[in-house]
């Protein structure tokens, strides 16, 4: 009798055929789709439709779309289970889904019958569609890519479950307050979501704290784990539907609640705070995503969090997707956990823990599978964003996994020395324990040790995990490391974002790109259309009017017409060089403010910049402000002529991003050489066909092989003249001595000239850049400025600029997520789709 799916039990009593039936989809028809949605507007929501809030109309929607996909889900989970075969767990502890409704609707194929069915119920669905808030459940990067490989995996009908955690609080709501960034919290479950399905009845006891003994269980000596205290782990799930194929597979996020939420003898007692308090301290563990996207702050609840939805998790798979008598030692064909960062690496030890403490397995044995059931792709190059856990509060919160990645280390510093002889240097280098500053747990080298295959998510990104960041253990372990190059899901970033161009090349080469993006290639030939290309700069003038549209009644801003759409959006971080951008801007001012250069040769171009800043982060805040000074003093000063224009939208998130990557003309890649693991951002706005401006940095480099360097500018040192440089000994101020622009733009910043004449307020920024200057902003910025140059040019002849946005978006299939779960499949997991 499995859990899931209402495959009739052969011992049931039902005799209704009705009970006996599997379960179907209305009918795909308006009338039914009416039908569905009053019966839920007036039965589900329990309101008549003409008093009917939004949220009322906007939840029947949902409710009416998720029944249409209800017997598919049934259906997969049901298959997934009975098939037994190798299936991928994606542990993430982010995952940036964006609004769901239209990729349900896409998914589904009931867009046309939705609108009409609502029209007919005198309803907008457009209208309904701005009602929805995105679960904002990650921070950047890593959160999105999570949310198109789920995407993927269930488009290529890959048998995976996606889990992480359902935060009561997602990523901060970004405003500006005075130019300066000022975090609100993001209660977007305050009107509840209605694509979520509590499971209570699966919750999952999580054990915390306490202490650890050994006993003789029958003369044989064995270990155990005495938890001090522990939550309730309940499960919400989410349909995953695959686009048009009939498959829908689960994401299922952990939420905390107390094991006992209320201490009915305390309250008695009259202390009706510490009656709940339990309650509330479990609560926390789900309460709210961290926003730092690269520095660990190694607080402890964060800790908890990573082992409160792996530990949930795991015993969630063995539990309900094995079949009864499942041999563990099978285990490795039949399932394999994707560690997304090091964020869930907790899971190993955890998964030891079971194996041999729960099930009684040896060492040895349990050691064999574990490491056949783990796999780790690391997302960053930034030595600090690597997390290392102080094994005090480890081994206080977690004693017994403590001890096991001890005798982890213990048998991999063997096989070292084996290897390598007494080599203390070497053994101290890759010991998973840190002696220093604090004795931790490195958790990537935990995750490299216990992974079956660890993978980078670019070409250049894994040759510098190789030769420099884990280079002892691609030394000792060459056969693990591999690279999948990220990918974006075309559903969303293409056909959803920017439907009009979608038209454009379904009309030219069918709608077959969808699902095979490569496709795109065939668009090569209509890029020597002259008829093409008017029709393509038409899609982008569109998609440039409708993002005026937007920014007006979302924030108020006036974009001007004619103006080439740079764009630079992405979480800020000195690395990205947000910086160097606003020295561009603030030196095409200079040049105009200081006469040298006519306001009428400047080519009229608005910059929009996207960012979130981690709360903690100052240096980015400050940056985040020089952006907003920047802008208010540029965009209201009459000797520029409204030729340059600076925009910053607050809350730079997932629904945004759908509607600035459309429109831009030119896409912001500027990270130094070296820093940046991939980006995604670059694959999606060379898809809508931006050119990109950029550094020799992540995917970038994949995406100027592909599209040729003739469209795509180029710009700054590459990976290796970084390293000469820093090696070298890298004195910015040099380059300040050097360049007159360069300091001409500099000391207008810091004059006060955009702080009101207070020199104070951006003076770190500056003494920053000209003594410290991590990331060779200095260094870069002639290249820079000379690369802008040639986007004026280039963009002055807009028939070879859209020729080139043509063949930007031919040459650039091969960023489909799609892509990238077929090459996971091929080089780390082996799990063919279900037929
Ligand atoms: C613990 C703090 C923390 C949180 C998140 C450290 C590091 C992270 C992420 C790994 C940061 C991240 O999002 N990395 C981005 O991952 C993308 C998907 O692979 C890449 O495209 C980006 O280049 C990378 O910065």
């Amino acid at each position: 009798m499995s859990r899931y799916g209402r495959d009739v039990p052969e011992n049931t009593s039902a005799t209704h055929p009705l009970a006996l039936a599997p379960v179907t989809a209305p009918e795909s028809s308006a009338d039914a789709f009416v039908a569905d949605f009053l019966h839920s507007l007036n039965f589900d929501r329990g309101v008549a439709l003409s008093a009917s809030s939004a949220n009322d109309r906007y939840f029947a929607l949902a409710h009416t779309v998720r029944d249409y996909l209800m017997a598919r889900w049934l259906e997969d989970l049901r298959r997934q289970k009975q098939s037994q075969s190798k299936g991928v767990c994606y542990l993430s502890a982010e995952y940036l889904l964006g609004r769901q409704l239209d990729n349900n609707l896409l998914a589904g194929g009931l867009a046309d019958i939705a609108e009409e069915a609502l029209a007919s119920c005198g309803i907008s669905l457009d209208d309904l569609r701005q009602h929805e808030v995105e679960p904002g459940l990650g921070n950047g990067g890593l959160g999105r890519l999570a949310a198109c490989f789920i995407d993927s995996l269930a488009t290529l009908g890959v048998p995976s479950i996606g889990y992480g955690i359902r935060y009561e609080y997602g990523i901060f709501r970004q405003t500006f307050v005075e130019g300066q960034q000022v975090e609100q919290p993001d209660s977007w479950l305050s009107l509840g979501s209605p694509w979520e399905f509590a499971r209570p009845e699966d919750a999952q006891t999580i054990a915390f704290g306490g202490r650890t003994e050994t006993y003789d269980d029958e003369g044989v000596t064995r270990s155990r784990w005495v938890p001090g205290w522990n939550v309730q782990a309940v499960p919400y799930n989410y349909m995953v539907p695959g686009f048009q194929n009939g498959r829908v597979n689960t994401l299922r996020l952990w939420s905390a609640v107390a094991t006992n939420a209320f201490d009915l003898r305390i309250f008695n007692s009259g202390d009706y705070e510490e009656a709940v308090r339990a309650q509330t301290f479990a609560e926390n563990i789900s309460k709210v995503l961290y926003p730092e996207d690269s520095t660990p702050q190694g607080k402890e609840l964060r800790l908890q969090q990573q082992y409160f939805f792996v530990a949930a998790s795991i015993h969630d798979f063995l539990d309900n997707m094995l079949a009864e008598g499942f041999d563990l030692s099978a285990l490795p064909d039949r399932v394999i956990f994707q560690l997304n960062d090091t964020h869930p690496v907790i899971a190993v030890p955890e998964f030891m823990r079971v194996l041999v403490d729960e099930k009684k397995m040896e060492w040895d044995a349990a050691w064999a599978i574990t490491r056949q059931c783990f796999a780790y792709t690391c997302h960053t190059l930034l030595p600090e964003a690597l997390e290392v856990w102080p094994v005090d509060l480890l081994g206080r919160l977690l004693p017994r996994h403590l001890e096991i990645i001890y005798r982890i280390n213990e048998e991999f510093l063997d096989a070292v020395r084996a290897r390598y002889g007494d080599d203390e240097m070497r053994i101290r280098n890759m010991s998973i324990i840190a002696e220093h500053p604090v004795r931790s747990v490195r958790m990537a080298y935990l995750a490299t040790v216990a992974g079956a295959r660890v993978n980078g998510v670019a070409e250049l990104h894994s040759q510098l995990l190789r030769d420099k960041v884990l280079g002892d253990f691609d030394d000792f372990f060459p056969e693990k490391f591999t690279n999948v190059t990220n990918g974006v899901t075309p559903r969303r970033f293409l056909r959803l974002a920017n439907p009009e161009l979608s038209g454009l090349i379904t009309e030219a080469i069918g709608d077959g790109w969808l699902t095979d993006l490569e496709r795109l290639r065939e668009l090569e030939p209509f890029a020597e259309d002259s008829g093409f290309r008017a029709a393509f700069g038409e899609v982008k003038a569109a998609n440039k009017r409708r993002l005026h549209e937007v920014l007006r009644a979302r924030d108020g801003f006036e974009v001007s017409d004619g103006h080439l759409l740079d764009v630079m959006v992405k979480r800020l971080h000195e690395y990205k060089r947000q910086m160097l951008k606003v020295l561009h801007v603030v030196s095409t001012y200079e040049g105009v403010v200081s006469g040298r250069v006519p306001a009428a040769e400047v080519q009229p171009r608005t910059v929009i910049f996207g960012a979130k800043a981690a709360p903690g982060y100052t240096m980015a805040k400050r940056i985040i402000h020089l952006i907003n000074a920047v802008g208010s003093v540029v965009n209201s000063d009459p000797r520029l002529d409204g030729r340059l224009t600076v925009i910053f939208p607050p809350n730079y998130d997932v629904t945004l991003a759908e509607r600035v990557i459309p429109a831009a003309d030119l896409s912001e890649q500027i990270s130094l050489a070296g820093k940046e693991a991939s980006g995604t951002g670059n694959m999606k706005f060379a898809l809508n066909g931006a050119l990109t401006i950029g550094t020799d940095d992540g995917a970038n480099v994949e995406i100027r092989e592909l599209v040729g360097d003739e469209n795509f500018f180029l710009f700054g040192m590459s990976e290796p003249e970084v390293s000469e440089s820093a090696a070298r000994g890298y004195r910015p101020s040099e380059f300040y001595q050097e360049d007159a622009g360069l300091r001409a733009a500099i000391d207008l910043i810091a004059s006060g000239a955009f702080s009101r004449g207070d020199r104070s307020v951006f003076e770190p920024i500056v003494s920053n850049l000209l003594y410290e200057d991590r990331f060779m902003v200095l260094a870069d910025y002639a290249s820079y400025i000379a690369a802008q140059e040639r986007v004026d040019d280039a963009y002055a002849d807009q028939e070879a600029w859209t020729r080139s946005a043509i063949l930007n978006v031919a040459r650039t299939g091969f960023f489909s997520s799609d892509r990238s779960i077929r090459d996971y499949i091929d080089r780390i997991w082996h799990t063919p789709p279900l037929a």
